[in-house]
């Protein structure tokens, strides 16, 4: 694979209106860069196999009822639990970093042990830690996030909806902006956005004027790592904007450009 775990891999993340053909032209790309040799893998929001992602599930399909501010942190919470590792993982390196602080276990014991969780990303991440800093590593392993680690080891993020969704829909619903993203403060900004710009779409959301409002939020929020897809022209034509702003964005990040956080 091209992302050696000495390379960090890229979070994209794909935004538009619905029906704008986000879900289609993530898996191409996810196929693209596959093809290219990166490792990939493919995320979406808001992820409905979660607890709280089926309370999303039924709101959307109208079968509950919440308040606007209620499902707005839901989504939020949607993601702020992806970005945690597991509670098994977190409490066994914090316990292994007491270990390896009164030296009871050496940083090859520990490392073998790990190896149970068979999470290779993980495993590949704490391998590569300074063996010096004794302790400190499975501290800062149990402090990092899963899509942190993810990116830091190499493999790709494919997102197909974040924040941006999170905030566009709810202030087009008449939620005050600044306070649709504060809950969103501090997780992973992308490295690239994809916006795709046309189309629309039996879920709740799926009324042209409501759709209408979304745009103009999501113009709000604009900024440099923005790039603007036209989804109009046949769904190749998409595929192959799409190739390009990527291709240019996996590379940055293989140079080492930096992670910075949400709202930055
Ligand atoms: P999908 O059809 O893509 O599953 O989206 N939404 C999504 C929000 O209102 N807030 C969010 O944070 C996210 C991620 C957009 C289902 C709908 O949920 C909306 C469409």
């Amino acid at each position: 694979k091209k992302n050696s775990s000495e390379s960090r891999g890229a979070l994209i993340v794909l935004e538009g209106l619905d029906r704008s053909g986000k879900t289609s032209q993530s898996t191409r790309l996810h196929s693209f860069l596959d093809g290219l040799g990166y490792s990939v893998e493919s995320w979406r929001f808001p992820d409905r196999n979660t607890g709280v992602g089926q309370m999303i599930s039924s709101y959307l399909a109208n079968e509950s009822q919440l308040d606007d501010r209620a499902i707005h942190l839901l989504f939020s919470a949607n993601r702020w639990e992806k970005r945690r590792l597991s509670d098994k993982f977190a409490a066994f390196a914090s316990s292994q970093a007491e270990r390896a602080a009164s030296r009871r276990a050496s940083i090859l014991q520990i490392q073998e042990e790990l190896l149970g969780f068979g999470d290779d990303e993980i495993i590949g991440f704490l391998k590569r830690l300074d063996s010096h800093v004794k302790g400190e590593w499975a501290m800062k392993a149990a402090g990092i996030s899963l899509m942190e680690t993810k990116l830091r080891t190499g493999k790709t993020l494919i997102v197909d909806r974040y924040s941006y969704s999170g905030v566009a829909f709810s202030s087009a619903k008449g939620l005050d902006i600044e306070w649709c993203k504060a809950p969103e403060m501090g997780l992973l900004a992308p490295d690239l956005k994809a916006a795709e710009r046309g189309g629309y779409g039996g879920e709740r959301y799926e009324q042209l004027e409501f759709q209408r409002k979304v745009a103009k939020s999501y113009q709000t929020l604009r900024d440099s790592s923005w790039k603007t897809i036209d989804a109009c022209c046949p769904v190749e034509d998409v595929e192959m904007q799409i190739r390009e702003v990527v291709s240019d964005c996996v590379v940055t990040c293989e140079k080492g450009k930096s992670l910075s956080q949400l709202w930055s």
